[in-house]
């Protein structure tokens, strides 16, 4: 495949104004009509050809100015059209071509789902439609005109505003809608179907009523209230924290089945994949209305980041989608819990951005080069690219930053930007030089600080060295150090933060000092006794801290810590290191027990009425088995690493029995479900509390699961339950997942929970199971969901099952990505990065793991998608 570099990047030769789409909708044939008015740019030599890009398109006319042009004029292949001699001036170029949605099983482009005919175009899925300039820095007016038979779609949607309707022949209707903002190829949507809607108005600040809608299968609007709720919250919330209002008439949702991704922020059109949108207690938990909440935030903030300011080039996606996973992140600490969200956010970034950076597929938040744009969707671009942002708040504070982010969208309003339009408004707005900011963006590779403190008694003051680190990754070994700002407090005796009177050695700001250099050596004076250094506040940025804080440190910030990240942060590290040393133990065929203080102060924390039940919950959760395997880094045993994991849970457990059952006890809560933050933590905090007596073998803790179960109102309690069961592996599991399938059979949502539990049981038979559950009615290879909630758990999810070590869960995953890859390589490809730490394994599994990866390699028709990642993965 063709190699896509950032440095090549100039602009196209042509730009074109305005698109007229005609689509006939038919299951097999559709017929596209697309009318393109077109321009040379300045600076484009007479009669340049203009080339427009076509994924495997079925040419059928083509009409320049109206008249139809000879074959000798172009060439249209598949992969694209070619206009040999454009004309001078404004042109107007008219292209036929038929696409099959129902034959489209890679959902990219036009496709179907459950009937409803439905678009996804970004990054390149508009050339699957029309041949087009299908990049991010061509920006056109669109107007779009839906036609097909009434009774099949009686509902036609398209961007923007609605701006005619009518009747035609033979039981055929039509709809066209005008969106009047110039937009990007990969921001065109259609949606066309037997549809049903829930509706309801906001009122923007200046004053404006828009239309809200959320369309659905019908039968299905009840579930809908949740997003929509969720929905008007949003567009408030812009308003308030970034001065953003809604600007067209109409904002539509559409949830569809089949959807490849979590959600598309086409304009005025947002394209879910339902699991984003349904939700009703029975259904849904807690975490799923959380889910749908910042999904739904996250691509209406794309309204004004992303649609409106787009990028230049799909090399700064981070442009779009850093900066609004920051601001859903933001709205989502607003509406909820600021520590409970930092937490959350910083264990996904560390479960899913860390290996990725640590292994063969590491990247750039913005990379420098690709081969498969798609397969840079990733938590690097993602979610290092939120930490980037955040940094940057952290830095100029509330104030500056809103300045920076009110010059960016004053200044580039309607544009396609870069990384470093970005960045100049910030550094304008507060005259700061953010040069070295930019790296942040070009290297790969989390860096690793180190802090050794001394405190001199004599002098009153207390020294910290720092260093910064970043590892060498693929195509890039020598690294440049970053700016990185550390929020820190010194922790004096009493548990208080202590007065530093000055700092020299580091540019430092209030609580936030900047590590700029290799090594520096920064000085806090006028400290008067030996604090606890507290370093890297609120996770301040995306590094791996290496301290000097000993276990009685980390026990004294546990209990003390002003700051709630570095408090939890202190539980984890004390769990780690035993789980590291345990895992030493267990392979030497040793043991080792835990700590009764560790254990002691988290009872602490545990029963601190003082503190959020959703933050309790999130101290009482040991690092997941993959927190331990990157921490390990090298040779590791996954078997040990989960006996060590297991033994630690139980020990807790039934230490802390009594405490565990009060906490149950007095937790439970007969009132109505509903979502709202502090009901969530406690069920959260219930939940956790009913494992932990599980996972102690405390007499009656299975019969408490299992009644728990029995009698849950709500899917957050009985989902809870049954997973309690399951992952403990007890005699009462199989019958709760047999009354759970029959609760629930043919709601497909609630069954991919059924399917993902029982993936994840932690034992080497599991994969078995996995097999048999691919022949149920439940599962399907042809719907993304089905395959992510079944394979994709077990890959991900099930370190016993997929590290098995005969290799079986490797050849496993392996085939399933040569079966899925012809049909849908997006998927198949995301699967196979379930490999992506398969470096890191000890030399047997290493080894196993290795010779599936060849021989996924190894097919000669493998997609795009696959061969990128296989070959990078391998390289
Ligand atoms: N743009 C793809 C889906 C999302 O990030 O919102
Ligand atoms: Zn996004």
């Amino acid at each position: 495949g063709q190699t896509i570099r950032l440095d090549d990047y100039r602009p196209t030769d042509y730009a074109i104004e305005t698109v007229r789409l005609d689509l006939k909708l038919d299951p097999k044939r559709t017929q596209v009509t697309s009318t393109l008015s077109l321009a040379a740019r300045d600076g484009t030599r007479g009669g340049t050809p203009l080339t427009l890009d076509g994924d495997a398109l079925t040419f059928v006319f083509a009409e320049l100015d109206g008249k139809p042009l000879s074959p000798d004029d172009y060439v249209a292949t598949p992969d694209a059209f070619t206009l040999k001699r454009p004309p001078e001036g404004l042109f107007e170029l008219t292209i036929g071509t038929e696409t099959n949605p129902e034959g489209n099983s890679a959902l990219m482009g036009l496709f179907r789902s459950s009937g409803t005919y439905c678009t996804q175009c970004e990054p390149e899925g508009f050339r699957r439609i029309t041949y087009f300039l299908d990049r991010p820095d061509v920006l056109s007016v669109y107007t779009t005109r839906l036609e097909g038979p009434k009774d099949q779609v009686p509902v036609l949607l398209s961007n923007g505003n609605p701006i005619e309707e009518g009747e035609l022949a033979d039981g055929h209707h039509y709809a066209v809608w005008h969106d009047p903002y110039p937009k990007p190829s990969y921001l065109f949507a259609a949606v066309a179907g037997n549809l049903a809607h829930i509706s309801d108005t906001f009122v923007t600040a200046s004053g404006r009523t828009v239309d809200l809608r959320i369309y659905v299968e019908p039968g299905k609007e009840d579930r809908c209230h949740w997003a929509m709720d969720s929905l008007k919250r949003s567009m408030r919330w812009d308003e308030v924290r970034f001065g953003r209002e809604y600007d067209l008439d109409i904002f539509m949702i559409v949830a569809v089945s089949d959807f490849n991704m979590g959600a598309m922020e086409n304009k005025g059109l947002n394209v879910f994949n339902d699991k984003y949108i349904l939700a009703d207690p029975t259904t849904a938990t807690d975490t799923d209305y959380a889910g749908i909440e910042s999904v739904i935030a996250h691509e209406y903030f794309h309204n004004w980041t992303g649609d409106r300011i787009t990028c230049r080039d799909w090399f700064q996606l981070c442009l779009k989608e850093g900066l609004t996973v920051f601001r859903d992140q933001e709205f989502t600490s607003d509406e909820r819990s600021r520590p409970v969200k930092r937490i959350s956010d910083v264990r996904t970034l560390k479960a899913h951005q860390f290996p990725e950076d640590a292994g063969p597929l590491a990247h750039p938040v913005r990379p420098q080069s690709y081969r498969e744009i798609n397969n840079f969707y990733t938590a690097t671009v993602y979610e290092k690219g939120a930490e980037i942002v955040r940094m940057l708040a952290t830095r100029l504070g509330e104030d500056g930053f809103r300045a920076g982010m009110d010059l960016y969208f004053e200044r580039h309003d309607g544009e396609a930007a870069t990384i470093e339009d970005f960045l100049a408004c910030f550094a304008e707005a507060t005259d700061t030089d953010l040069d070295t900011m930019l790296l942040w963006y070009n290297q790969a590779g989390t860096p690793t600080v180190t802090a050794t403190s001394s405190w001199d008694a004599g002098s009153s003051t207390f020294t910290l060295k720092l260093t910064q680190n970043t590892p060498s990754t693929p195509g890039q070994s020598e690294k440049a150090p970053m700016p990185i700002p550390i929020r820190f407090g010194l922790v004096g005796p009493n548990g208080d933060d202590m007065e530093v009177e000055r700092i020299e050695g580091a540019e430092a700001a209030a609580d936030v000092l900047l590590l700029s250099e290799h090594e520096q050596t920064v000085v806090f004076h006028g400290i008067g006794a030996r604090p606890v250094p507290s370093l890297l506040r609120g996770f301040s940025a995306p590094v791996r801290l290496e301290a000097d804080t000993d276990t009685a440190d980390l026990l004294f910030l546990l209990a003390h810590d002003s700051d709630p990240f570095n408090r939890w942060n202190a539980a984890q590290t004390l769990a780690m290191d035993h789980l590291k040393r345990s895992t030493e133990a267990i392979r030497r065929g040793d043991t080792l027990a835990a700590d009764p203080e560790f254990i002691k102060a988290l009872e602490t924390v545990a029963t601190d009425t003082g503190l959020e039940p959703a933050y309790r919950a999130l101290a009482l959760q040991l690092p997941a088995e993959s927190d331990v395997f990157r921490e390990i880094a090298t040779d590791v045993d996954p078997a040990a690493v989960s006996k060590a994991r297991t033994t630690l849970k139980g020990e807790i457990g039934s230490a802390l029995a009594g405490t565990m059952r009060d906490l149950y006890d007095t937790l439970q809560d007969d009132g109505p479900y509903h979502p709202d933050p502090e009901s969530t933590g406690r069920r959260a905090l219930s939940a956790c509390a009913l494992d932990y007596l599980v996972a102690g073998g405390t007499d009656g803790a299975e019969e408490l699961a299992k009644t728990h179960f029995d009698t849950a109102r709500n899917m957050t309690d009985r989902l809870a339950a049954l997973s309690t069961l399951a992952m403990n592996r007890l005699p009462s599991a199989e019958p709760a997942l047999e009354d759970y399938a029959k609760m629930f059979e043919g709601d497909a949502l609630a069954m991919d929970k059924w399917l993902s539990m029982q993936a994840m049981i932690p034992q080497p038979d599991t994969l078995d199971r996995v097999r048999e559950l691919m022949d149920h009615p439940a599962f399907s290879i042809a719907n993304p969901n089905r395959v992510r909630a079944l394979i994709g758990a077990f890959a991900t999810g099930n370190a016993t099952g997929f590290h098995r070590a005969d290799g079986a869960g490797y050849h496993f995953i392996a085939n399933i990505v040569i079966e899925l890859d012809p049909k849908n390589p997006q998927v198949a490809a995301r699967l196979l990065a379930a490999f992506r730490s398969w470096r890191s394994l000890e030399e047997g599994r290493r080894t196993l793991a290795r010779q599936e990866l060849e021989r996924v390699a190894e097919r000669a028709d493998l997609s795009r998608d696959s061969s990128d990642i296989v070959s990078r993965m391998l390289g």
